[in-house]
C-alpha cells in the first residue's frame, strides 16, 4: 500500500462523496429527525440563527424560554453547564396555532413526522437546528425557527452503514479519509 500521505488527493476528491455516503458521521449536512447531544462535560450555548415563518414560536428546553421567532438573530442564551452525552430535547411551541412540536425522532411528534433537521456540520462542535412549525410538515421548508447550540453533535445512532457496493468502490478512499479526519481532529477531541 502506498503511505498514506499520497492518498491525501485522492481522498479529497473522495471527500464529497462521503458526505453523500455517510449522513450521520461528523461530516454531514442536515439530518431530519436526528438528536442532540453534548459533546463534552460543560457549558452549552445557544445562538438564534433566525426566522422565515408567517407564524409567531417559541423555543423551550424543558421550562426555559430559549428563543422567540420575533427576536434579533444573533442572540444568545446561555443554557448552563451538561455532562457529556446529555440529550437535549428542545420543544417549539406556536403561538398562532398551539401546537408543540419536539426535535429528534419522528414518534416525538402528534402528527408523526420529524419536526427539526440537525446539521453538526455548521461548525466546530455546534450544532445547527432548524424547524417546521407546521402540523403535518405543511411547506416543509424547515426554516421557521433556526438556532445553534455550541459543544454538541448529532445522535450516535444515526450512523448508517454504507451499502456493500460502495465498500469497494471507496476501498482505499476510506482509509484515506480516516487519515484525513484524525489529521484535522480538533486538539480538544
Ligand atoms: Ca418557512
Ligand atoms: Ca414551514
Amino acid at each position: 500500500m502506498k503511505p498514506l500521505t499520497h492518498l491525501k488527493g485522492f481522498t479529497l476528491a473522495l471527500i464529497g462523496c462521503g458526505i453523500f455516503l455517510f449522513p450521520g458521521n461528523s461530516m454531514a449536512a442536515s439530518i431530519l429527525g436526528g438528536n442532540i447531544i453534548v459533546q463534552h462535560d460543560g457549558n452549552v450555548t445557544a445562538t438564534f440563527q433566525g426566522s422565515n415563518a408567517g407564524y409567531t414560536s417559541s423555543l423551550y428546553l424543558g421550562n426555559t424560554k430559549i428563543f422567540t421567532s420575533n427576536q434579533a438573530s444573533g442572540s444568545t442564551f446561555n443554557l448552563g453547564n451538561f455532562t457529556a452525552g446529555t440529550q437535549l430535547n428542545f420543544r417549539l411551541e406556536v403561538h398562532n396555532t398551539g401546537n408543540t412540536f419536539f426535535s429528534g425522532s419522528a414518534a416525538n411528534n402528534i402528527d408523526g413526522i420529524a419536526h427539526a433537521f440537525i446539521d453538526d456540520s455548521f461548525g466546530n462542535n455546534e450544532t445547527l437546528v432548524s424547524f417546521e412549525d407546521l402540523l403535518g410538515g405543511g411547506d416543509k421548508d424547515y426554516n421557521d425557527l433556526i438556532f445553534s447550540f455550541s459543544n454538541t453533535k448529532a445522535g450516535e445512532n444515526l450512523v448508517q452503514n454504507p451499502e456493500p457496493s460502495t465498500v469497494i468502490l471507496l476501498g482505499s478512499g476510506i482509509i484515506g479519509l480516516a487519515a484525513w479526519r484524525l489529521r484535522n481532529k480538533p486538539s480538544v477531541q
